[in-house]
């Protein structure tokens, strides 16, 4: 099984993908969030105690694709991960990320923030 930095070497934004089959209920999914612009899910692979993903409902491609006009829903991602993170106990800290591209690591193309806790976070990271 490829890990996911190697099937961000060959992942490429082409439409629909695994995360719009979640939001449309494809997949049943459990959404441990939701609202009229995003919904969050636990990472099927988790990297850390709690690692879960926040997707914008509009299927923005990857951040370095989103325009200014995404600004207010750029920062709702942010205010949702920490809205979250508080509900799922982080209290010692966690770490927000987000894959952009084959450098970045991203594998699927449909934008999406990480949360990582539960563990110390290592820097830098790979
Ligand atoms: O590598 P990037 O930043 O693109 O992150 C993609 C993330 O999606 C990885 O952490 C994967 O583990 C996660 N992923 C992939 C699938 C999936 C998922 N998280 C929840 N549910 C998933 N399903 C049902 N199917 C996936 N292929």
């Amino acid at each position: 099984m490829a890990s996911e930095t190697e099937k961000a070497q060959t992942a490429k934004p082409e439409g629909d993908t695994i995360f719009g089959k979640i939001l449309r209920k494809e997949i049943p999914t459990t959404f441990i969030y939701e609202d009229e612009q995003c919904v969050a899910f636990n990472d099927v692979s988790p990297q850390a105690p709690t690692h879960f993903l926040i997707i914008p409902r509009k299927p923005i491609v990857q951040l370095s694709s989103s325009d200014d006009g995404d600004e207010q829903l750029l920062g709702h991602l942010l205010v949702v991960a920490r809205r979250v993170a508080k509900q799922a106990g982080l209290e010692d800290g966690y770490r927000v990320v987000i894959n952009d591209g084959k450098d970045g690591g991203q594998s699927v193309y449909h934008l999406h923030v990480h949360v990582f806790g539960g563990r110390q976070m290592g820097w830098p990271p790979g």
